[in-house]
């Protein structure tokens, strides 16, 4: 179900995908579950629907994400020459956190941008941006729904992968009730959701957990523990045997914040090529979204990100040191209203 005020622009898209023969469908970089999802969801649903359709991602496809995949060109070179009718750019704040550019004629190819992050620039000519959304896939659903496009349980199994991740399992604080409509109109479907299940409960390789356990034994507590602080180098990966994806999946940005006290995180990380990375996560109504974007990044309230081709040492500092602002200004805001 789509909020009511937003049926005006969830109908303009809606028309516009109906009368267009070839869509490619895109999302951000280093995908998620919901950028998977939302992208495999929808070009399952479109092929089904008889249309020509294409999809890109720079980095490819996750191993672990590759039971939602269908059979799809795949796009991965970052430039792009568009013919198409439609670019479709999921969960994306701007058109640039895809990795690539388009080359296209306006007049024949349309630019559709469907997201949730309040950071979103309204980058399309359509856009449908839906902030209090859990995920994109939540918005897919609530799409192909209204507009009767064909969501079986293939379809509703990809849209299933990026609600589960991205509401962090229905546990995301502010939830709209529609993101549980979302998953009873999925579940309809007669979806099986053992092999998501197994994939988020065990998908974790031996990398993963070291890294977890290196993130367990080194992080910092500041502002008297409400903020926890974590930096990981080239050189710590290369000794645990991992690289940079296993800082995402070894779930220590959540984590930090299991710390009763600790309603802030910061983990600060660097890529083989030298790109650093920050992840912010936060809880109880921290804003890390400004500190983000702030730092030429974006994301949500609790949770975003930023990355910047300098050392670690020089974000960790910066980052470490904007968001102790952000959570002593907080606390002392509450102390005024309290
Ligand atoms: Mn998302």
């Amino acid at each position: 179900m789509l909020p009511v005020e937003r049926n005006l622009d969830a109908d303009k898209i809606i028309s516009r995908v109906k009368a267009a023969t070839s869509i490619l469908v895109v999302a951000h970089l280093r995908p998620d579950g919901d950028a998977i999802g939302s992208v495999s969801g929808l070009v399952k649903s479109l092929q089904k629907a008889g249309k020509q359709v294409e999809a890109g991602f720079v980095d490819g496809v996750p191993e672990r994400f590759s039971f939602v995949w269908p059979e799809v060109k795949l796009w991965r070179e970052p430039e792009i020459k568009s013919e198409h009718d439609l670019i479709m750019i999921l969960d994306s704040g701007d058109a640039d956190r895809t990795g690539f550019t388009f080359s296209r004629n306006p007049e024949k190819t349309c630019m559709i941008n469907i997201d949730h992050h309040a950071s979103n620039t309204m980058f399309g000519e359509l856009n449908y941006v839906d902030t209090g959304a859990a995920a994109t896939c939540e918005i897919i659903a609530a799409l192909l729904e209204r507009g009767g496009f064909p969501l079986d349980a293939d379809v509703a199994l990809s849209l299933m992968l990026g609600l589960i991740t991205d509401s962090r399992s229905f546990q995301n604080e502010g939830l709209r009730h529609t993101a549980h409509l979302a998953a009873a109109s999925l579940l309809k479907t007669g979806l099986n959701t053992t092999p998501i299940l197994n994939t988020l409960n065990s998908g974790k390789s031996e990398a993963d957990l070291r890294v977890q356990g290196f993130g367990l034994s080194n992080f910092k507590l500041e502002c008297n523990r409400h903020l926890a602080t974590l930096v990981i180098k080239q050189s710590d990966l290369k000794a645990l045997g991992a690289n940079m994806g296993s800082v995402f999946a070894s779930g220590i940005f959540n984590l930090l914040l299991s710390i009763n006290e600790t309603l802030a995180s910061v983990v600060i990380f660097e890529r083989e090529d030298g790109v650093s990375f920050c992840e912010f996560r936060a809880r109880g109504g921290i804003n890390v979204k400004e500190v983000a974007v702030a730092m030429g990044g974006g994301g949500h309230v609790p949770a975003s990100g930023c990355s910047r081709a300098i050392p670690v040492d020089e974000l960790a500092a910066e980052a470490i040191s904007l968001m102790k602002k952000q959570v002593n200004a907080f606390f002392s805001h509450q102390e005024q209203v309290i």
